[in-house]
Formats: structure tokens, C-alpha cells, sequence
């Protein structure tokens, strides 16, 4: 037993360069600390992210006086106040990000009291109502996907899909990074004697941003690097197509063409064909539900779909229960993006990855492209068993402190 003594807020910077929210929680077993990422392609979904400034006036002001007191590790009823102190559908009030630094500090101090590592804590609270569904298949289940080459708002290029993704299909957490890594440093050097060393510039993930503008070209020199690092049939490709972003009064601008959502639904169907794609994330826009439908349905009817493809909704989805029924009753796709930020609780997060659970989707925990080394976001994967996490490239700081508490986490799990 450990009540919250107080709490604090703090204006931080993120890897963009902005202001983001850090919250201190103090319980009777220290200070404990938790710091929120911020999107740039954003979902209009999305649970709001106010000014870093007044949310840290809303932890101290508003938050503090209400949590004071309160068993830390009470995750669930903590989260419930702060739900209702706020109000509103979408966190507008008080901010997402002042609510989910709290949240994630509290869960970090309830952690400490039960004496757990933060994953088997996040586990714990997961499972009180899953307890059947949860034993390890390996040691630490979550494939990483590696954002090596970045596009549309994440990088200064012209290629339209912003996130090309490696995800190695080992069985080790630790020899999947390896080779993530290999084929990254492949990239590059092909990169560089391809286009001159601007090429090699980093976008916001830490992925390449060359001056490419079609997708195909991309992906051409992804699948080079992939042979020439000697992983040949070993790594599939998953793409964040953020499509929300270039959808336009019913069109998607799509490498210099108005495309409909069917032309687009036929490039993808191509893409399937010529690579070895395991997933598409956000192929049409968020209010865009026929085109989803329509491409869900012929990934079934080719028997593509649940075999060795997914479809998976970020902005569509945005870790929002409603939309999730809705995406899962309009037959849309089979996957979410797990971002606690789209949501603000660490409660509600666990509960959308049950949802999706219990509709039999894959999970991809994600980062968002403004971070900070927080590394809450591995924990959270472990904990639930995620399939996958995206954390960007294996490069740059708060992308690898994410990867490497995973290796972290694989190592505990794996001590006999
Ligand atoms: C996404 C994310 C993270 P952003 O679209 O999935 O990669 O990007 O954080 O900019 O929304
Ligand atoms: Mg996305």
C-alpha cells in the first residue's frame, strides 16, 4: 500500500524540438516519472493534445488535488477520476497529454509498490480479466518493425507513404534487431552511392528521407538492401500510408494523380503482389469507410487477408473504442495501432487491446513521431502480448530507447 503524496508537472522537449508534458508522481516508494509523445500526422479522432504549458497547469491545479491520497495502485480508479474530471469525449479540457502523463506516472509508481518489473505490472492489470488467454508462446512475443525510409509529413521528400517498415520474421526480439540494423546500415550505403550523401538525411522517425517520389522505387531499394544484407525471404515489409494526409475533397493526390479510392485499392492489390507486404496501415482515409470495405473485401475474397496479411486502422481506429466496434462492424480491416496518447489513460489503452484481442486483430504498439526517451511504450508491449511494436528506426535516441528495453525486458524473460 502506497498513496500519492503529490504530483508535479513539467514542460519538457521532444525530438522535434517542442514542448511535451512530464508528470511526477510521488508515493511512499519514491518519485516516479512519465513523459507523453506527440503526432504530427495526426488522426481527427484523436484524443487532444492542448498547449504543454497549461496541461502542466492542469496536473498541479486540477489533477493534484484529486489524486492526493489515493492508493497509486488503484490504476483503474485513479484513471476513472481523471476521466470524469475532464469531461469531455476527447480530453479537450484538461489535455491528453497532461491525463496520460499522470496515468503512466501512477502506473510506473504501482509498479514499484507491487515490487514488478513495469511489464508484468501492465500484465497484471490486463489480465484481471483475460487471465485464459495469457501465456507466453516465446519468451517476449513482439516483432519489431523498423521504420526505415520516411515520407510524407515525416520527412522533407516527396514520396506520399510515409513510413516504409521492415519487420524480420526471427524468433528473438535481440536477433530481429540485428538484423534490422544490418539492413538499415545497407540502406544507407546504397543510399549514399546511389544519390550523394544527401540521401541519407534523417527524417522524423529516423528513417531515410531520399529524394524519391514513387513508392515502387522505394521499395525497390528497400528489397536491395534486404539481398544485400542476406535476408532474402526472411523480413516482410509493413506501410504506414498515413492516407488521410493526401485525401482531398474525395481523392486521393497520390504521386501527382487525383486517384479514387478504387485506383488506389488497385496499386495497393499490386504492391501485395510484388512485395512481401504484412501489413498496410491506414491505406484510406479516416472518414473514407467505403474504400476501406471495398479493400477489405477483395483482400478476403483473393483468401490474402488472416493468412499472411493485415490490414491495420491508426487514424481510423485512433485507440477508440467506438471506432473500433464501428471499424470492426463495417468489416474494415483486422489490425490497430495501440498509441495511449490517441486515448489518454493507461486504462482505456488496456481496454481497446482486449477489444482487439477478442476480435482476433493483430496489435502494434506505436510511438508517436514527436517522442521523448520514455520507453513506457515497450513495457505496455510486452505486457499485453503485442504482436508488434513500431518504434521507428533502430537509430537516433528516443527511438532506440524503446528497442533497447526491449532487449532489456527479452532478457529478463528469458533468465531461468
Ligand atoms: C503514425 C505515427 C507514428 P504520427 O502515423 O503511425 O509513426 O505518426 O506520430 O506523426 O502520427
Ligand atoms: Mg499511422
Amino acid at each position: 500500500m502506497s498513496k500519492i503524496k503529490s504530483i508535479k508537472g513539467r514542460v519538457v522537449l521532444n525530438s522535434k524540438g517542442m514542448w511535451a508534458v512530464e508528470a511526477e508522481v510521488e508515493s511512499g516508494q519514491g518519485i516516479f516519472s512519465a513523459q507523453v509523445p506527440s503526432g504530427t500526422s495526426r488522426g481527427k479522432y484523436e484524443a487532444i493534445e492542448i498547449e504543454a504549458k497549461k496541461a502542466v497547469e492542469n496536473i498541479e491545479k486540477i489533477i493534484m488535488p484529486k489524486l492526493v491520497g489515493l492508493e497509486v495502485t488503484g490504476q483503474k480508479k485513479i484513471d476513472e477520476i481523471l476521466i470524469k474530471l475532464d469531461g469531455t469525449e476527447n480530453k479537450s479540457k484538461l489535455g491528453a497529454n497532461a491525463i496520460l502523463a499522470v496515468s503512466m506516472a501512477c502506473c510506473r509508481a504501482g509498479a514499484a509498490v507491487e515490487n514488478l518489473p513495469l511489464y508484468s505490472y501492465i500484465s497484471q492489470i490486463y489480465m484481471v480479466e483475460t487471465p485464459a488467454s495469457f501465456t507466453w508462446v516465446r519468451p517476449l512475443q513482439v516483432f519489431p518493425c523498423f521504420n526505415i525510409l520516411n515520407g510524407g509529413l515525416h520527412a522533407g521528400n516527396d514520396l506520399d507513404i510515409q513510413e516504409f517498415m521492415i519487420v524480420p520474421q526471427l524468433e528473438s526480439f535481440r536477433e530481429n534487431l540485428r538484423i534490422g540494423v544490418k539492413i538499415y546500415q545497407k540502406l544507407k550505403e546504397i543510399l549514399k552511392t546511389k544519390f550523394g550523401s544527401l540521401a541519407i538525411n534523417l527524417g522524423d522517425e529516423g528513417g531515410f528521407a531520399p529524394p524519391l517520389t514513387k513508392t515502387k522505387e522505394a521499395l525497390d531499394l528497400i528489397m536491395e538492401a534486404i539481398k544485400a544484407a542476406g535476408y532474402e525471404g526472411k523480413i516482410k515489409i509493413g506501410l504506414d500510408v498515413a492516407a488521410s494526409e493526401f485525401f482531398e475533397e474525395g481523392k486521393y493526390n497520390f504521386e501527382e494523380e487525383k486517384k479514387t479510392g478504387e485506383e488506389l485499392l488497385k496499386f495497393y492489390q499490386g504492391l501485395i503482389k510484388n512485395y512481401p507486404i504484412l501489413f498496410l496501415e491506414d491505406p484510406f482515409s479516416q472518414d473514407d469507410w467505403n474504400a476501406w470495405q471495398d479493400f477489405y473485401n477483395s483482400l478476403r475474397s483473393y483468401g490474402i487477408i488472416e493468412k499472411d496479411f493485415f490490414v491495420a486502422g491508426d487514424d481510423l481506429t485512433v485507440t477508440n473504442l467506438k471506432r473500433i466496434r464501428e471499424a470492426k462492424r463495417k468489416e474494415t480491416c483486422n489490425g490497430i495501432i495501440l498509441k495511449p496518447n490517441q486515448t489518454g489513460t493507461v486504462t482505456e489503452t488496456l481496454q481497446v487491446a482486449k477489444l482487439a484481442k477478442k476480435f482476433g486483430w493483430k496489435i502494434i504498439v506505436s510511438h508517436r513521431s514527436g517522442d521523448t526517451c520514455d520507453n513506457f511504450i515497450s513495457d505496455l508491449a510486452a505486457g499485453i502480448k503485442a504482436d508488434f511494436i513500431k518504434a521507428g528506426a533502430p537509430a537516433r535516441g528516443e527511438r532506440v530507447a524503446k528497442y533497447n528495453r526491449l532487449l532489456r525486458i527479452e532478457g529478463e524473460l528469458t533468465l531461468p
